[in-house]
């Protein structure tokens, strides 16, 4: 799973960055998203997941793999760049590789004055939004000089699709929030457009200013719960030992980093869920798109897998924690076989039986 952290310039990308991903990438600098590779800068990152670290005791095993996200932080974003021209063939390319994108909104006093971010909220939707719709416009050209060249049914599914997106996007309505057939979300992937992503708000914010009352305008103005956290103080702590880390976080009476929050938060907004392996050679945790059934989650871990499955052998992580060992769930019959049909739950404990 990848993520894209936009946002205005200066708005604390690259800070939330460096603080995910325990980085030190120089923050105050611009960049501009067209020039070059080296303005876009990806990591991975481990999804802190308890859960995982308690089977992680449980088993006693060699590894523990936590889920990952890869964060890629694009400059690149500003107002009007839709219009002057386009947004840069960088921000582009990295844009149709991410599954979603974190919306850093300013909510510290800087450079530009005191924050605004739900104007600047406003502002990057719209970007969005008008490219998508330049895409589209140019597109429906295309394909109707084509059609007057040749008669293809293609051609027609195409145009009906397109027209679909256009009066959606005119009504200043993001893609991903048109319903669409499997097949003419299939069509649309192949256009890459941006506003068929989700995009998650985060505030950034500062010392004295007032982010309870930012947030629920946030969240009300982008119809979705925003994250708030402040950046500097994220990337402070990154950058501390575990121990300081730890000592810092109980001085300032914060259970966890603010960040942990978000990395859960964009993962149930993806509608992703994690199921997990264990072993003596391994604890592992996977990603896998909620309703997914027994053979694709199997998948996620190898294609043989998914081609030769035969079973799931399945237990809740709260049965298998309630007992204490496999063994003990076995006896409760907290363990079940379970088929083809059956849809995988967030924190199953699985073992694949396969044959190929
Ligand atoms: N006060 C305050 N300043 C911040 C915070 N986050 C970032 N900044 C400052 O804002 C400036 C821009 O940050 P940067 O991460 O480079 O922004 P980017 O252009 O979006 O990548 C830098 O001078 C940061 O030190 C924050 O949470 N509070
Ligand atoms: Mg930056």
């Amino acid at each position: 799973m990848q993520l894209g952290i936009i946002g205005l310039p200066q708005s604390g990308k690259t800070t939330i960055f460096n603080a995910l991903t325990k980085s030190c990438i120089k923050v105050g600098g611009f960049s501009t998203g067209s020039k070059s590779a080296c303005d876009v800068h990806m990591g991975v990152v481990k999804v802190p997941d308890p859960r995982l670290d308690k089977l992680t005791a449980m088993f006693n095993p060699k590894k523990k793999v936590p889920a990952t996200i890869t964060y890629v932080d694009i400059g690149g974003m500003a107002k009007g760049v839709s219009d002057s021209g386009g947004l840069g063939t960088e921000f582009l390319t990295q844009m149709h590789k991410v599954d979603a994108m974190i919306l850093v909104l300013r909510g510290f006093a800087g450079a530009s004055g005191s924050p605004s971010p739900v104007d600047d909220y406003q502002t990057i939707a719209t970007e969005l939004l008008l490219s998508d719709l330049s895409m589209v416009e140019r597109r429906i050209e295309r394909v109707k000089i084509d059609i007057k060249k040749v008669k293809r049914p293609e051609l027609d599914k195409e145009l009906a699709i397109l027209d679909k997106c256009r009066v959606h996007l005119e009504a200043e309505k993001p893609l991903h929030m048109l319903d669409l057939f499997p097949e003419e979300s299939k069509a649309l992937r192949s256009f890459q457009l941006l506003t068929e992503k989700p995009l998650l708000p985060v505030l950034n914010y500062g010392e004295g200013v007032d982010f309870t009352a930012l947030q629920s305008a946030l969240s009300s103005s982008s119809s979705q719960e925003a994250t708030a956290l402040c950046g500097a103080i994220e990337m402070d702590i990154a950058q501390m030992s575990d121990e300081e880390a730890k000592e810092f976080l109980a001085e300032m009476k914060i259970a966890e980093p603010a960040l942990n929050k978000m990395i859960r938060t964009s993962y149930r907004l993806l509608g992703k869920i994690s199921f997990f392996t264990v072993g003596e050679d391994e604890c592992r945790a996977w990603t896998i798109p909620l309703n997914t059934k027994a053979p694709q989650a199997a998948g996620a871990i190898h294609s043989d897998l998914e081609r030769g499955f035969i079973r799931a052998e399945t237990v809740s992580y709260d049965h298998l924690t309630e007992v204490g060992t496999y063994a003990a769930a076995r006896e409760k019959g907290y363990v079940r076989q379970e088929g083809k049909e059956y849809i995988v739950k967030d924190g199953d404990v699985i073992n694949i039986k396969f044959n190929v």
